[in-house]
């Protein structure tokens, strides 16, 4: 992973954009924002295993949907039950800007000794398996199990990104992934985590330039 500069085609509306490359062409990148108003293929929501909304990211993006969103979890629900952690699925995405909705269950914090790394990992690696399959180039995520979930910030930032950089090391549909942080202090987290990441020299990462 290598950090870039933004470029002039950038939207100076975008707060605290940093930009980093992974592999040969995908673009990572952790921005300061409201996931709800982002137009890429398709947005992450960090439902709860009932599908049926609730508060934090997934009521913010059940209002900004409209009420086909959450006919269309119903469904998904009566058909398959409730979705275990860790695991993901797809909405269209009604009302929003974006195409779809990929909804993951992240894991609730339990000191860390109850598997949360692996679960929460498995979230973004579902999420991005599913935007292959529905043929998406990029996707938002928010900070998944970092509210009410109670996972720590900096702990899940690193599971986050190292999930995220293992599958776009590898050619991958997706080639836009873009972290929406709600707040400067999750931000900053993550770009923590960043820095990090870019010398773990298994995962081939080396900063080209600050963004
Ligand atoms: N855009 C981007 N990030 C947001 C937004 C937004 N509009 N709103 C909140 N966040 P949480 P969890 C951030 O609690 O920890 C729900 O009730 C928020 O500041 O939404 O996975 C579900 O139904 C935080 O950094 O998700 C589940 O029951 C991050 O999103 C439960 O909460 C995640 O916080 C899931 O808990």
């Amino acid at each position: 992973m290598r950090a870039e500069k933004p470029s002039s085609h950038d939207d100076p509306a975008r707060l605290a954009l940093l930009r980093y490359r992974i592999g040969p062409e995908a673009i990572l990148e952790l921005i300061i924002g409201d996931i709800t108003t982002e137009s890429t293929d398709a947005i992450v929501n960090a439902a709860n295993s009932s599908l049926l909304g609730g508060g934090g990211v997934d009521g913010a993006i059940h209002d900004a949907a409209g009420p086909n969103l959450l006919a269309e979890c119903q469904q998904i629900r009566q058909k398959r039950g409730p979705l275990p952690a860790g695991q993901a699925i797809s909405t269209s995405g009604a009302n929003l800007p974006a195409r779809y909705v990929i909804h993951t269950v992240g894991p609730v914090w339990h000191g860390g000794s109850a598997n949360e790394p692996e679960t929460l990992a498995s979230c973004y690696r579902e999420s991005l398996r599913i935007a292959a399959e529905l043929a998406c180039v990029s996707i938002s995520f928010p900070s998944i199990s970092t509210g009410a979930f109670g996972y720590p910030v900096h702990d899940a930032a690193n599971v986050a990104l190292r999930a995220v950089a293992e599958v776009l090391q590898q050619p991958h549909p997706v080639t836009l992934t873009r972290f929406v942080l709600f707040d400067p202090r999750t931000h900053k987290a993550y770009a923590r985590a960043a820095q990090q990441l870019m010398s773990i020299a298994e995962l081939q990462m080396k900063i080209e330039c600050s963004g």
